[in-house]
Order: structure tokens, then sequence, then C-alpha cells
């Protein structure tokens, strides 16, 4: 059966939480890095993390306006994922492997882009492609590197923390990922050797989280 017909149950929720408690002891955690600040040691270069990248204030009206948008689980190939999406400036066809047209990126989002540019040092015009995405409690995202049609990504969480994970891309042999924690109302940002030479996932998230992730493309 595809998981797209397969409901989320609590006994669902508690084995994927489960098994994502064994995979946090497992991985050893890494100082997180950040862009201009002493940095402490980072796992790749192109990584950069700031915790306080939004108030409790502004994080409530993003909140709002999310609550608002037509979410749909995301796509991959003929698989639904349990996440749940709203893609802007452009999505990506997993069947046809090209990006497709999607609607302007959303004026709520308008000042959070030119923010997050300004941190990551792009402008904010740049920042073409916009993914607003729900992860349920218990809902994860599977090892993978972005799309090589885009480049710069970062990516704001929202609500609550969760783990991101990382491994070398292509995997090493015997290789341990590590993970890093996206604590609520923080910004990442990949780029670089962390962006190309590494891949990343996300376990089962504890509680409801939301995330808005903006890429430029590549050029
Ligand atoms: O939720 C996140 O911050 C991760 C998003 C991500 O890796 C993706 O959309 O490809």
């Amino acid at each position: 059966m595809s998981r797209s017909t397969n409901p989320i149950t609590k006994e669902h929720v508690a084995d994927r939480l489960q098994r994502a408690s064994k995979i946090f002891e497992a991985e050893p955690t890494v100082n997180q890095p950040t862009l201009f600040g002493a940095s402490p040691a980072t796992f790749a270069r192109g990584y950069a993390y700031d915790p306080d990248f939004l108030s409790k204030e502004e994080e409530a009206e993003l909140l709002g306006h999310i609550a608002l948008l037509p979410f749909s689980r995301a796509r991959y190939k003929q698989f639904l994922a349990n996440r749940r999406i709203v893609s802007y400036g452009a999505s990506y066809d997993f069947s046809s492997q090209r990006l497709q047209a999607a609607k302007p990126i959303d004026e709520f989002l308008h000042p959070l882009r030119a923010r997050a540019a300004a941190w990551a040092g792009c402008a904010a015009a740049d920042f073409t492609h916009g993914l607003v995405t729900e992860y349920a409690p218990g809902t994860d995202l599977g090892w993978h590197r972005d799309v090589p049609e885009f480049d710069l990504v970062v990516g704001i969480s929202l609500r609550s923390s969760c783990r991101m994970r990382f491994r070398h891309y292509p995997p090493r042999p015997r290789e341990k990922s590590i993970a890093v924690e996206l604590e609520p109302r923080s910004i990442y940002r990949l780029q670089g050797a962390a962006r190309w030479e590494w891949q990343h996932s996300v376990p089962p998230v504890p509680a409801l989280r939301y995330s808005i992730t903006f890429r430029t493309l590549r050029k």
C-alpha cells in the first residue's frame, strides 16, 4: 500500500518518536556556528546558525498567516509524504525532475525574505523560491541533498525544535551522522560545502513544527 493511503495513527507517531529518540542518543550534536560572532567548531564550511533570528511576536505573526495557508502533502513521484507544504516561485516535480512555476512569494513573507537575505549575504530578489512546511508530531524528512537547480538555502524554524542530521554526500562507509538542534525562531544557512558536500534529514519531530525555507536558483 502506498504511504499516501496510510492515515497517521497514534501508534505510528509513538513508533516514530521512539525511533527518533534512539537516533538522537546515537548522534553527537555539534556546537552551532554563527555567521559573524566568535564561531565554535563547525561541521562544514557554509553552515551558519542564529538561534535568535525572530522575536516571539514576529513568530506569532507569521504563524497567524501560516494558519490560513492551503497546505497539501508533499509529493515524491507517486508517493505522498506526511509533511505538508506550500510552494512559492517554483515547485520541483520529482517525476519529470524539473522545476515548475508556482505562485509568487506571498506578501506576508517579503519582510522575512529581505531579513533572511541580509543575514545570509544575498539580495532578497535572489530568493526566488519559498517553501512553507508543516511537520505534524512524528513527521520526518528523509535524507536528501536539495535538487541541483537551487543553490543557497536558508531555513527559519517556527513553533518547536527539531534535530537536523547531516552526513557526507555521497555517504561514507560507516559514517556516523551528526545532528544540530534547530530551535524555534532560529535560522540556518546551507551554502558551499554544507550545501553541496553534505546531505541532511529531519528525524520525526516531537511536536508540531513549521519551517520557512528560501532558495536561490543556481546560476
Ligand atoms: O524543515 C526544514 O528546516 C528542512 C527543510 C528541508 O530540508 C527541505 O525542504 O529540503
